[in-house]
Formats: C-alpha cells, structure tokens, sequence
C-alpha cells in the first residue's frame, strides 16, 4: 500500500517492507522523510510484523539529504527527528543497501539496528565536500562502528568506500546477493528474529573508541599530516573537533548538539554555500542548451592524435585508460619513439606506485599504434591535432586531414587559443571540425574545453561532450573567441600581474597574495613551472617584456634553474636579484614610478580583473553561463572550490560593489578595467550573474 507518494508498505510474512522511491537518487527530501516515518509508526502498531526492511527502488539508497532544499522551511519531520523515530523503534530495523548510501543516507542507516547491502554498494559521509559535516550523527555514530582512524579519513575525504569495506570494518553486518537485496534483507530480518538478536544503537559501542581515547595525540598526527590539502578549508577542521567529541565524557545528545552547532556554522559560512555551487554547476555544465536532448551521438571506436609530444602523449592515454585504441602520428621516427616511450614511461610510473597492474599496463600499450603516415588515420572515428601552436602549421594539417579522414570523422583541435573557425575554414567539412583544448598534464587534467565553432555540427558537439565524460574529464562547452574562457580569463590576470610587478610590487608578494587568496601556487611560480619559454621564439624575440629577457637571458624557469625565481638543485625557489633587477631596468625604460604596492591592491587588480573578463566572456556569448566560467577556473587553474569560482565570487562581493571597484580601478589605472557593459546592466537591474 501507498503511504504517500514515493513510499509504499507491504507485510512478508512478519517482516514489514519500507519502500522508497524518489528519483533520481532517493534524496531525503520532505515527502521522502514522511514517507519513512509513516511506514515506521505502522509497522510499529502492526502486531503481526516482527521486524521492518527500509529499501529504496531507483538507482541507490538515500544519497544523502536532498541538497535543493537547503535554506528552504523544514517540514516535519526532520531528518534527526525521523532518526529518533528508527533508533527508538521496538522492533529490529534492517537498512537494505545498494547504489550509493550517502550523507545523511548513511546516517540513517546507522540509525537502524542492522545494515544489509549488495557487493556493488558504497557508503560515505561526502559532506565535508560541500563545506559541510555529517549533520545527523554521523560524526558521532561513525567512530563508535568503524573506530576513529577510519571514521576520520571518511569525513574528511567525503570519499565513500565499498561494500566489502564496509562489512570489514564493521559499518555493514551482511553482503546480500547482487541483485537480491530484497529478499536477502527479509531473509536477515527473519533471522535476527529467530536468533532473538538485540536491539543494537549504534550511539551505545564504545570499544572502537579505546584505541583513541589511548592515543590521543591520533588528531594531531591526523591534522598534520593533511595540512597542506585542507589549507583555507574549515569543514575538514570542524569534521575533525566532532570526531574528537566522541571522547569526551558526555551524554550522547550534548555531542549530538555540538556537532550540531558546528554544522550550522559551516551551513552558514560562504564555503559551503560555494561548494554547494560548484556541486551544481559540475553538473549543469555537463548539460547542452540549444541542443535536442535526443541528438544521436556518434560512436568512437578508434581514435587518431597527430603529434606525440606532451600534450599528443597525454591526450592519447586519456583514450587508452578507457579502452580506446589510438594511433598516433608524428613526423619522424625519433620524436615517435620518444612520444611512445614517454606514454610507456608515464604507465610504469603508475604502476610502481601499485596504481595500473602489470596487466592492464600491457594492454594499454597494446592499444596505441606509432605512425608516421598520416594516411594511418584514414578509419579514426575522432582526430585530435596536438601539433605546434602555430595557425599556419595548424591549417596545413587540417587540409592535409581533409584528405586523409573518413566522412563524418570527427576533425579535433587542441588549440589553446587559436581562431578554430580559421582552422575549420582550411578544411571542406567546416561542420567535423572542433576543439577539444585539453590542460596540461592532459592525462591528469580534469578541464577539457569543448569548443564549438560557428559551424561545428550538434551531433559532434554532444559526442565530444559524452567523450569527456568517458574519458573522465569534465567537459565544458564554450565558444570560440582568443583563449576561448579559461585561458582569455588567465590572460587578463597575466596583464595585471606584470604591470604590478613593473609598478612596485615584488613576484613573491603577487604570488603570496594568490596563494592566500587560496591558490595552490602563485602566477609567477606557475608561470616558471610551466616554462617561460612556452610560446616564445627566438627568432622573433625583441626583449619587448620582461619576460622575453628573462628568456633571452637563458632564464626559462624551474627547468633552467631560474626565471622570475631562482632555485636551488631540489628545484626550491627563492627570489632573484636577476629577475628583480630586469623588472626595475625594464620599468624604468618604460618609465614606470616605482612604488609600495599594498596586498590588498594586488588582490583587487587581479581578481576584479578575471570576474569583468568573465562578463565579458558571458556578454560575448563565449560561455553560456557563469558556473561555466567557475568550472573552467577550479578544475583548470586551481581556483580554491570554497571560494565557488571567479563569477561566484563576484557575486559574493555583489555585483554592485564589482562595478564601483572597477570603476576605481579605470580611474586609477586605465581602460582596461571598464566596466563589462553586463556588469552595469546588473547593476542597474538589481541582479547578479547567478541570475542569468
Ligand atoms: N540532493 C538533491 N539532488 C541530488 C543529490 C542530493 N543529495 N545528489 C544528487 N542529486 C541530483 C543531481 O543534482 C542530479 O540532478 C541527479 O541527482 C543525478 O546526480 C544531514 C546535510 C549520488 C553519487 O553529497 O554524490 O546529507 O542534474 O549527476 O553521477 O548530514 O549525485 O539530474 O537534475 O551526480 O550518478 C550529502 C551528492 C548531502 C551526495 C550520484 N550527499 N550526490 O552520482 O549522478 S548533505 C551528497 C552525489 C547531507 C546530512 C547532510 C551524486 C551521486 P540532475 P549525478 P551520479
């Protein structure tokens, strides 16, 4: 029988069913949270079931508390008073598992008094991944099941774990049949019947307590040993003071109370409320507009890469780590051998490091093939160029693939800021030509920009935006315009960052300021990383900035052992009278007054600098929406995820306060800070870019 909408109730035998089904994921939304509590209370008045199944139908179990009415009124009950309904139930509950138990799924299941799932479940606190923690509990019940170490590394990686895991560790009692949930969950409830098994809480364990409570110095190992990946994060920090709660002498409902509290801390805090933006913006840039949901895609089934240098070998093993065969081609044997062997060398990497058996190592190289023809592309599906950064040598090649490629093959440029129109203009299938502009690593890389030009076909569109996802990558559409988003926003803050330094300001306060701000490493250390010298021609070199001299000098960065830095032999940087003397030469031939600079300056010029590009960009068409340009910054240049991406935190100034500061920054330091014209239409309609 129905209890309401997405739940129904039947009786087998004496083991009452609860059953949930509220798609996509069975989130503990309002109606969900009722459902449950009704089938509870009847099957608690029900004198002729012993015991009661909670199962969802769909994909997975509860995947946690439905994210989309976070800020909205609660409607009773709660999730934690619905939790105090199952715990204080005097019949045994089982939780029957598959899909995914998440969040406050998991901590409802902890809440039932045994836990059942298939081989294929996975169970997980991800909350800290959303700058929150376990809300209901989970801080407090999962220690006392699986013992801190474990519990701590869960809540504070959000990284769910499998079902064998599970059950070794103690979260699960039982591994049902794949496929016989069901049944199996019945099964166990009769049996922990007849066993006349107790009413186990979990909040009554303690004994996985005791390796703790003896080792106490356990958190500050933990928290040193993470430092460096939870810096400017608070809810790893919060995670861990719950956990460390379970050890204080307390009744469980004052540590249920402080979790609580510190909850709601975080679920006020910009954090979160900017992860929970990223969380929806990841998947909404996985969606087309302008495009019928139902355009076939086409199948790759073979892949062609021209060029075997580092970008060609990464973007071939992107395609070999899923099984797809590639040829690669390059112009001679010796730069051929040297991209195989660099691919090689990357799998052995992995494999020392116990990630890739010996096996599948095996098989990957057993699926590329070295070329030197380029007619060995004939039967690719997809062609992806990765040749020189050079329109001229880009559109030899693509007349020379016009040739070559079957019809319909899909005709990929990994242009990172090239005219692809220009490119597609040198082939007679304008329609197969697009980019697919991987970032470097491009076999580490979560980015791939998905370029489309103004003929690029719908169906090679929604086929190269699948691809993304079978490559694992996060694919983002965007248009075709200089540096397309991630690298034309990057361009804007390389203007700032060289007029700061040419102003006043040394490489290291602009890198301090970034790193602060929450970037894994500043621009001009980036820049030395990268190579100064990416992009940058002998020949032509007319030591026009002070990155040319840099170069002209021999200082092409870490990989030369100095460029805006210095560094020692173990690649340490350290400031560089050299590079600091270039700037002061070069800033007096332009005649630039030197100056203190002050921090909060820099961060200014910058940051406002990327989000008026990011209109710009949005103004342009170039991107479809801001969580686009957010997506392309955190999973491509490092952007921090808790502070939600360049637009996000746009909005998070206000949109006003944008326009003011920009028209501050015109006044005191040029045209290039006018105001995007999107920015002012906002500003004067009272929106922000999230409005879009
Ligand atoms: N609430 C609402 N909608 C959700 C959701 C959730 N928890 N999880 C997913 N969706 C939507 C998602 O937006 C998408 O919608 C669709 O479901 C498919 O998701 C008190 C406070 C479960 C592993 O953090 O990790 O519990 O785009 O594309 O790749 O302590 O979704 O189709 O319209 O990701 O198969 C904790 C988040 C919440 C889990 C499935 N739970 N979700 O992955 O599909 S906080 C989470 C996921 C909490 C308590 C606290 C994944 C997935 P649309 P999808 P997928």
């Amino acid at each position: 029988m129905k209890v309401n909408d997405v739940t129904t109730y039947e009786v087998e035998g004496r083991i009452a069913v609860i059953t949930v089904n509220s798609p996509p994921v069975n989130a503990l939304s309002n109606a969900v949270r009722q459902g449950i509590a009704g089938g509870v209370e009847k099957a608690i008045a029900d004198d002729a079931v012993g015991a009661l199944v909670l199962i969802c139908e769909g994909r997975t179990f509860f995947a946690g508390a439905d994210i989309t009415e976070f800020g909205k009124p609660q409607v009773e009950p709660s999730l934690r008073e619905l939790q105090k309904i199952v715990e204080n139930a005097p019949k045994p509950v089982i939780a029957a598992i598959h899909g995914t138990a998440l969040g406050g799924g998991l901590e409802l299941a902890l809440v039932a008094h045994y836990r059942i799932a298939v081989p294929s479940a996975k169970c997980g606190l991800p909350e800290v991944k959303l700058g929150l923690l376990p809300g209901a509990g989970g801080t407090q019940r999962l220690p006392r099941i699986v013992g801190i170490p474990k519990a701590l590394e869960m809540v504070t990686s959000g990284d769910p774990v499998s079902a064998k895991s599970a059950l070794e560790m103690g979260l699960l009692d039982e591994l049902a049949g794949e496929g016989q949930l069901r049944a199996d969950a019945i099964a166990f409830a009769n049996r922990v019947l007849d066993e006349g098994r107790s009413l186990v809480k979990v909040r009554d364990k303690t004994d996985k307590l005791d390796e703790a409570r003896a080792r106490p110095e356990i958190f500050a190992e933990f928290r040193k040993a993470n430092a460096k990946k939870f810096r400017g994060f608070l809810a790893p920090e919060y995670n861990i003071r719950c956990v460390e709660a379970t050890l204080v002498d307390q009744p469980f409902e004052d540590a249920l109370a402080y979790e609580r509290s510190l909850f709601d801390v975080l679920m006020q805090d910009s954090q979160s409320a900017a992860q929970r933006h990223v969380f929806f913006a990841e998947r909404q840039a996985a969606k087309i507009d302008g495009i019928p949901a139902d355009t076939p895609t086409l199948p790759i089934a073979k892949v062609g890469v021209i060029g075997a240098g580092t970008m060609g070998g990464g973007i071939a093993m992107n395609f070999l780590n899923v099984g797809i065969p590639v040829t690669i081609v390059e112009t001679s044997q010796a730069a051929l051998d040297r991209g195989l062997g660099i691919i090689r060398r990357n799998y052995e990497t992995t494999a020392k490091k116990g990630k890739l058996s010996a096996g599948d190592l095996k098989k990957r190289m057993s699926l590329l093939t070295g070329s030197l023809a380029l007619e060995d592309l004939a039967d690719a599906d997809l062609i992806i160029e990765a040749v020189f950064e050079q329109i001229d040598v880009k559109k030899d090649v693509f007349a020379r693939l016009d040739a070559v490629a079957k019809p319909g093959a899909i005709l990929a440029t990994n242009t990172s800021y090239l005219d692809i129109d220009a490119i597609a203009a040198a082939t007679g299938r304008p329609e197969s030509v697009i980019g697919l502009h991987f970032f470097s690593p491009a076999n580490v890389m979560k980015l791939l920009e998905v370029v489309r030009t103004k003929d690029s076909a719908p169906a090679n569109i929604v086929t190269a935006m699948k691809l993304a996802k079978t490559i694992g990558k996060i694919g983002v559409l965007v248009g075709n315009g200089f540096g397309f988003v991630g690298n034309r926003i990057l361009a804007a803050r390389n203007t700032q960052a060289d007029r700061l330094v040419l102003e006043g300001a040394s490489p290291e306060a602009v890198d301090a300021a970034l790193y602060d701000f929450g970037f894994p490493m500043g621009h001009f250390q980036m820049r030395d990383l990268v190579g100064l010298d990416v992009g940058w021609n002998r020949e032509t070199t007319r030591s026009a900035n002070v990155r040319e001299i840099l170069n002209e000098m021999g200082r092409h960065g870490q990989k030369s052992g100095g460029g805006y830095y210095d560094y020692d032999e173990n690649r340490n940087r350290v400031p560089s009278p050299v590079a600091l003397q270039v700037i002061e030469d070069f800033a007096k031939k332009e005649g630039i007054a030197r100056r203190e600079v002050p921090a909060d300056e820099i961060l200014d010029r910058i940051l406002f600098a990327m989000v008026n590009e990011g209109a710009r960009i949005l103004d342009e068409g170039i991107a479809s929406r801001p969580s686009d340009i957010d997506i392309v910054w955190i999973t491509g240049y490092g952007w921090p995820r808790y502070r939600g991406g360049p637009m996000f935190w746009g909005d998070l100034q206000g949109v006003p306060v944008v326009l003011e500061k920009l028209k501050a920054l015109q006044a005191a330091h040029g045209d290039g800070f006018a105001p995007s014209p999107l920015i002012e239409r906002l500003a004067a309609e009272g929106k922000g870019f999230k409005d879009l």
